[in-house]
């Protein structure tokens, strides 16, 4: 494997760019004394370059026949598989997931390319009748011209190929904007386009900071922003497109349950939840953060909850046999276990078990014990998205109230409830006001062909992927089609 140090460069108009912004260090959170990347943030010089390009070959790009279109996202798709081990490696040494989770994700956004690369060949619009004769009225999409993506650290491949791949296969020229945290993977899913065969300026990179984000959203050429990350950013940027009157559409955080109800498989629902509390180290927003659990079973589920996680082998995430990697910065793990140390100083909330660093070979990296705690109602743990290994166990007298207190949060993205109970199911589908529902699995995980989102506070604007994907990455016409005279018959 090469760990040499990469040198960062942005792809702007395109050509690969040193930036004009700050210095930036992007280090391994397992080994922080090891450089990843180095290089320069982009300056508002890059931004306003990369918009205007975007917008000089927008008309061009939307009028590239959709098989050209999806032959670049195919050959992309191709080149993120056949690179998915490198790739993958370089995504856990720069984000701290697993070697496992990172080949994965990697994996994850060619299988995105392929989707989106067939989904302009799908059935598109509509055709009404006409009240009047010989008139036919056709609702016809189009693009919508330059699009703003705004992607968080968590995901560094898989969430910008769920937004840049609808988005240019159904037309659009994309600006691109990473979190600074994981400039490399950003840096390979631009390559990989590149080599795909897009044509210049279509789609520009640039690793910035939340000021570069401010003043790529600003433009007066963006016709659309897609935004995954915190709720507080989100909402902001949403305030923002409001005043701007441009459409947006968000993904934001939340705090996502599990409800472990008295006839449910306790074997697959301790495997479940500690994969959803715990993979990626917590640091999804469809992570699991809070589990329910009946009376019943919870002595028992608990037990086996923290036998589970205890015994989870945390360390290096290039090390094929470790489940959990670090956190993704030293600043990261410092927030998480403050908040796990506040709460357990409040007497409703136990530690079970985990929460602190260690003081072996993992003391240097961002590495927090995956942590279980149980407390009563009303807590910050409850309440408050975490983003970290931090779960919270609450016990219920019975299966109605664990499915009434997963709606008790203003987050709405996921939740997870195992039970074969029908009556139990059928109160969950109708009750639970979540964006994806899971019966017997874990709260995270998305696939592509389906559409991704939540409600309240996690997600705002036209979902993502799947069928959903078209609506906000196209605009649609109500064509009244009729021919200048009456037919002669
Ligand atoms: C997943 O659960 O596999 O930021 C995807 C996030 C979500 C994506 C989750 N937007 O964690």
């Amino acid at each position: 494997h090469d760990d040499t140090e990469q040198t960062l460069r942005h792809l702007v108009a395109g050509r690969w760019v040193t930036g004009t912004g700050a210095d930036i260090v992007d280090t391994n959170p397992a080994r922080p004394s090891e450089v990843v990347a180095r290089g320069q943030l982009v300056g508002t010089d890059e931004v306003d370059t990369a918009v205007a390009a975007a917008a000089a070959v927008s008309k061009q790009w939307a009028s590239t026949p959709f098989p050209e279109r999806g032959d670049v996202l195919r050959r992309s798709a191709e080149i993120l598989a056949a690179r998915a081990g490198d790739w993958g490696r370089e995504l856990a040494r720069e984000e701290g997931k697993t070697l496992a989770e990172g080949v994965g994700e990697v994996r994850r956004a060619a299988e995105v390319f392929r989707f989106f690369a067939s989904e302009s060949q799908r059935p598109v619009g509509e055709v009404y009748a006409s009240p009047r004769r010989h008139e036919q009225i056709q609702l016809v999409h189009r693009p919508v011209g330059p699009v703003a993506v705004i992607t968080p650290f968590n995901f560094p491949i898989a969430i910008p190929a769920w937004k840049i791949a609808p988005a240019l296969a159904f037309g659009n020229p994309v600006v691109w904007k990473p979190a600074a945290d994981v400039p490399l993977l950003a840096m390979r899913l631009a390559e990989a386009l590149v080599e795909g065969g897009l044509p210049d300026g279509v789609l520009s990179l640039l690793i910035g900071d939340g000021t570069a984000g401010a003043r790529l959203v600003e433009h007066a050429r963006i016709e659309r922003v897609s935004f995954t990350g915190s709720t507080a950013v989100g909402r902001a940027l949403i305030e923002r497109c409001g005043t701007l009157a441009r459409p947006i559409q968000t993904e934001m955080g939340g705090k996502n349950a599990a409800a472990v109800l008295t006839d449910a498989d306790l074997d697959l629902a301790v495997a479940e939840v500690a994969a959803g509390a715990f993979r990626s180290t917590g640091q999804k927003c469809t992570a699991t953060s809070r589990v329910v659990v009946t009376d019943a079973v919870a002595d028992e589920f608990v037990r086996r909850l923290c036998e589970h996680t205890s015994a989870l082998r945390v360390g290096d995430p290039v090390d094929e046999s470790v489940q959990i990697g670090p956190l993704v910065s030293a600043q990261a793990r410092d927030r998480v276990r403050d908040a796990v140390d506040t709460a357990t100083q409040r007497p409703a909330v136990q530690l079970l078990t985990g929460g602190g660093a260690y003081d072996d070979d993992r003391a240097a990296g961002a590495f927090l014990a995956p942590a279980v705690v149980e407390l009563g109602g009303g807590d910050p743990l409850w309440r408050d998205e975490v983003f970290g290994p931090v779960l919270a166990v609450r016990r219920v007298p019975d299966d109605h109230t664990a499915l009434e207190l997963v709606n008790d949060t203003v987050y709405g993205l996921s939740a997870a409830v195992f039970t074969d109970n029908l009556r139990a199911v059928t109160q969950a589908v109708e009750s639970l006001d979540v964006g994806i529902l899971h019966i017997n699995s874990e709260t995270a995980g998305a696939d592509p062909h389906v559409p991704f989102g939540g409600s309240k506070h996690s997600g705002f604007g036209p979902k993502e992927q799947g069928r959903a994907a078209r609506e906000f990455f196209t605009t649609t016409t109500t064509v009244y089609l009729k021919p200048s005279r009456p037919l002669v018959t």
